[in-house]
């Protein structure tokens, strides 16, 4: 049986454009960076639920949309967050990271103290499925789970850019309290945290490069082209 089809709403942009606006596009998404230092400016709820809108636009496998987002701004929980975090996080820098890790993770600045958990206005913690739940209770298949949640990641890390926000992509290992901080049933598994926010007025980035083109792009085009 085949699904509905319908006709596809075609982007208005002429194929002599495609270039400039790729361009645009990659210069803005450019200046995006990873930020650790957030102001506690508020951020209003309408442009969370923009935002989430944007990041659950992904494709996903067989159109599951195996994606839960949980967007906390209660301080309370927000401070049990931040502590359960720093718990774990202590343990890593602590003893669990190898030596390797330690020294990779060194020019970035980053230690077991989390305090963007508390200061940034929002968490939004992405929880990816790994199956459904049909309205009777029973499971149903999902498929490319990390693949489609990481798409999602990344439609939502660009839309928080776009709207002129800063974000993190937090990964505080394990993140096994967050499902239990945040009552998500137990095929729901915490993928990634991103604080979103404004930058602090004094925030700083790691001065780091981007890998030239040449280094990330092989090109087999047809012979003679
Ligand atoms: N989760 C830890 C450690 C960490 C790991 C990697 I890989 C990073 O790129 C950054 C941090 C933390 O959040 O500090």
């Amino acid at each position: 049986m085949s699904g509905r089809f319908v006709p596809f709403a075609a982007p208005h942009v002429p194929p002599d454009e495609a270039l400039a606006r790729a361009r645009a596009f990659r210069e803005q998404l450019a200046t995006r960076r990873s930020l650790r230092h957030f102001s506690d400016a508020p951020v209003e709820r309408a442009v969370i639920e923009e935002l989430v809108r944007a990041a659950a636009s992904a494709p996903s496998g067989a159109h599951k949309q195996p994606w839960t987002f949980v967007a906390v701004a209660d301080p309370a929980l927000k401070r049990r967050i931040r502590a359960a975090a720093e718990h774990e996080e202590k343990l890593s820098y602590g003893a669990r990271m190898s030596d390797e890790w330690r020294r990779d993770l060194a020019p970035l600045g980053t230690t077991w103290e989390k305090p963007f958990l508390e200061t940034a206005p929002w968490l939004v913690v992405l929880f990816k499925q790994e199956h459904g739940v049909a309205p009777d209770g029973t499971t149903r298949k999902h498929y490319y789970v990390n693949e489609s949640v990481g798409i999602a990641a990344g439609f939502l890390i660009a839309a928080v850019h776009a709207a002129g926000l800063v974000t993190l992509t937090h990964t505080p290992s394990p993140m096994g309290f967050l499902a239990e901080l945040l009552g998500r049933p137990r095929h729901e598994k915490a993928f990634l945290l991103l604080p979103i926010g404004h930058p602090a007025h004094d925030a700083e980035v790691p001065d780091l490069a981007r890998k030239p083109l040449d280094e990330v792009l092989i090109v087999h085009e047809a012979a003679g082209s």
